[in-house]
Parts: structure tokens; C-alpha cells; sequence
């Protein structure tokens, strides 16, 4: 990812294509004092001031997360101690890896969020409710991200027995079985708390995991390695990316009064 942002450019857009290479070349220079992984590319736009020279706006901060080695070959998940298991996957051989990637090693379900430089103060309340899924004797998704206070629905949509084994260590932990298909359990978090282990333990496979903020400013990665972040005032942070089995990276940004700014996180093996 160098060059060109995803993310749609301020209409003077040479200047602040100039603009944004400079900040770039300054941000890889002050990345390589800062961090010890790679940073592969970053673009930053270049932002807008009011007449007091304030900065002003909330932006979008995107980007990527990569795997820079080569992650396992996925397995067949063995679901033969349960029928109903099987039977909901007829025909078809469902694979797993702890470390899944695209084809071009973009790495899926990782968490990314502002782990340092939010001012303190009021955040905007999450007005949605989050979903955690079984189906298919599968947890959906697999990492989760909600807000401390948010309400978490846990639902059973499979015509088997599930538990849920949500292994806590800063908030509260609980354990409750859910053997209706169509059953849901209300659950919420007060403290934040990253990576959270969630597992059933009538079906050995089945993992997932939440984390908790008590900040708006986080996102889990697409299929295709990606995420947004959207609304992000201007300031510098860091932003951490964790992943339930590679551990975290942590990378500075900058991000600007308007535009956008793009970052591209990656994990070595
Ligand atoms: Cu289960």
C-alpha cells in the first residue's frame, strides 16, 4: 500500500499529494525511532486549520493489517462428536487456522484501536447492540469488539447445546448454556479489556474472543486485512493492533483536521 489513499482526497489534491508525501517521509522517519516492526507504508493528507490555526473536523484513520510470514495451512475442524455439527456443514469440509489470512496475507480478525492520545472526556454512547452468533457450531464473528456498557446479545442458532465460557480477567466472567436454537443471553462488560477468551466447552473448536473499550475508536479486520475507524479527531495517537494469536503491534500516527489518514500495521512471525 504506498501511494494512492483509499480514502477520498480535499479537492486541491496536488499541493496536498506534496503535502502528504512530505508528512509521509517525516511520519516513516519518526515510525522507525519509535517502533521496532515494520511499517510498510502510510499516507497521511495534509489537514485544514480554522483562522486561530486550530485544527477542526473528524476524520476517517483506515487501513491494513498484514501477516509477513507465511500463516499455516488451514485444517479440517473434526465436528464428528456432534450430528447436528456435521450435519450443518453436509457436504462441505470446514477449515481452520489460528492465523488466517487472504491470498495476499492480509490478516482477518484483528483488533485495531486507539490505545493512546484520546483526550479524556465524553464519547458519543453506542446506540446498536452487538451480536455473538453460534451457527454452525461456529462462533460469529470469531473477534468481537464492543463497548464497556454496550449490550452484547449471545445467540444459539443451532439445534444443539452450546456454552459459553467467557473467560474474563478485569471484568466478570460467566459461563451459561444455551441448548435452544434461537436462544439469546444479554450480557455487558463495565471495563475495558482487550482480547477476552470466549470458548464452549462441549465443542473444542470453537473460539472467539471480545474486547472491550471504553472509547468509540476501534475496528476489526475484514476478510481482506482491512479496517476504519471513523470520526477520529484530530491529534496524535497510538494505535495497537491485537491479534489472538500473534500478540500486538503498536504503530504513531498522525491524523490530520480533514482528509483522511491510512496506516498499514504488520505482524512478523
Ligand atoms: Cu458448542
Amino acid at each position: 500500500m504506498n501511494g494512492a489513499a483509499a480514502s477520498p482526497e480535499p479537492s486541491n489534491g496536488r499541493a496536498k499529494r506534496w503535502a502528504s508525501r512530505i508528512a509521509l517521509a517525516g511520519l516513516a522517519l519518526g515510525l522507525a525511532a519509535y517502533s521496532t516492526f515494520t511499517i510498510s507504508g502510510a499516507v497521511l493528507l495534509a489537514g485544514d486549520h480554522d483562522e486561530n490555526g486550530t485544527i477542526r473536523g473528524r476524520v476517517s484513520l483506515s487501513g491494513g493489517v498484514q501477516f509477513a510470514g507465511e500463516a499455516p495451512a488451514p485444517e479440517p475442524i473434526d465436528m464428528a462428536a456432534d450430528e447436528y455439527c456435521l450435519s450443518a456443514h453436509e457436504g462441505e469440509t470446514v477449515m481452520d487456522s489460528p492465523v488466517l489470512t487472504d491470498e495476499n496475507g492480509r490478516l482477518r480478525d484483528v483488533v485495531v484501536y486507539v490505545k493512546e492520545g484520546l483526550a479524556d472526556g465524553d464519547h458519543p454512547e453506542p446506540e446498536t447492540t452487538e451480536l455473538l452468533d453460534q451457527e454452525g457450531c461456529l462462533y460469529a464473528p470469531r473477534s468481537l469488539a464492543v463497548r464497556a456498557g454496550q449490550t452484547l446479545v449471545i445467540r444459539n442458532s443451532d439445534a444443539t447445546l452450546h456454552n459459553v465460557n467467557v473467560k474474563a480477567r478485569e471484568n466478570r466472567g460467566f459461563n451459561i448454556g444455551q441448548p435452544i436454537k434461537g436462544i439469546e443471553a444479554k450480557r455487558s462488560f463495565d471495563a475495558p479489556e482487550i482480547g477476552i477468551e470466549v470458548a464452549c466447552d462441549i465443542h473444542g473448536w470453537m473460539h472467539a474472543n471480545i474486547s472491550v473499550f471504553d472509547h468509540p475508536y476501534f475496528d476489526v479486520t475484514r476478510p481482506d486485512g482491512g479496517f476504519t475507524i471513523e470520526g477520529l479527531p484530530a491529534g496524535d495517537y497510538v494505535i495497537e493492533a491485537w491479534h489472538h494469536a500473534l500478540g500486538a503491534v503498536e504503530t504513531a500516527v498522525n491524523v490530520p483536521a480533514t482528509g483522511s489518514a491510512e496506516i498499514e500495521l504488520v505482524f512478523e512471525p
